[in-house]
């Protein structure tokens, strides 16, 4: 590599990260199998309108393509990964959230796994609710069939096997969060652990 390919890469890796060429798999506990023909996402909380979606009716609503670098708060990251699947922008004009809406609860298929993100963190170029990985639907163990991914925040944020998203009014704390780490999570701002919020 030359020093202009190495500058270049230097500048997209956000302080303390290094950079793997490999796709880590990592969850609080074992990898849970999600059935994808009964599968339904639930969206509810500060909206207009509370609905569920089957896994056909979200593949109707893929809009979104990104190419983006993910990190990871225990310090790999990884250069553009594409994924595919709904524009929060679509989910939102469809559910309608309501002013009082100001943050966003992923529930997962982990044991009552959660995160939770500012709205404002959605309603971005890059963030998007993933239904394929490189071309393919998402498998088991990078949390398919549908996961948000928000490359701009820790790779924790990014909630694996969701099956419900609750739009609050006030923010809670989700599962690495109470265990430490930064609820803001910015990855350029290095904000690794709570004590960083
Ligand atoms: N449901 C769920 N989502 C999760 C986690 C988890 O424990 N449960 N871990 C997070 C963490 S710490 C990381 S780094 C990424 C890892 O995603 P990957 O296994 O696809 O690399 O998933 C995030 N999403
Ligand atoms: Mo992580």
């Amino acid at each position: 590599m030359n020093e202009n390919d190495a500058n270049k890469e230097n500048s997209r890796l956000p302080p303390g990260q290094h950079l793997t060429e490999r796709f880590p798999v990592l969850q609080k506990g074992r990898i849970p199998s999600v059935d994808r023909e009964s599968y339904l996402l639930e969206v509810e909380g500060e909206v207009e309108k509370t609905m569920k979606f089957s896994l056909a009716e979200l593949n109707q609503l893929q809009d979104k393509q990104i190419i983006a670098d993910i990190h990871c708060v225990t310090s790999w990251s990884k250069f553009d990964t594409n994924w595919s699947g709904i524009s929060f922008k679509k989910l939102f004009n469809l559910v309608k959230p309501k002013d009082s809406a100001k943050f966003v609860e992923f529930l997962c298929a982990d044991d009552g796994f959660t995160t939770t993100v500012p709205i404002e963190r959605l309603n971005t170029d890059n963030a998007l609710l993933a239904l394929s990985y490189e071309g393919e639907p998402i498998n088991d163990k990078h949390g398919g069939p549908v996961r948000p991914i928000i490359p701009e925040l820790y790779f924790y944020k990014s909630a694996k096997w969701v099956i419900k998203i609750t739009f609050l009014k006030e923010d809670r704390l989700g599962y690495w969060e109470r265990g430490g780490y930064s609820n803001k999570a910015d990855p350029w701002k290095e904000q690794r652990y709570s004590y960083h919020d």
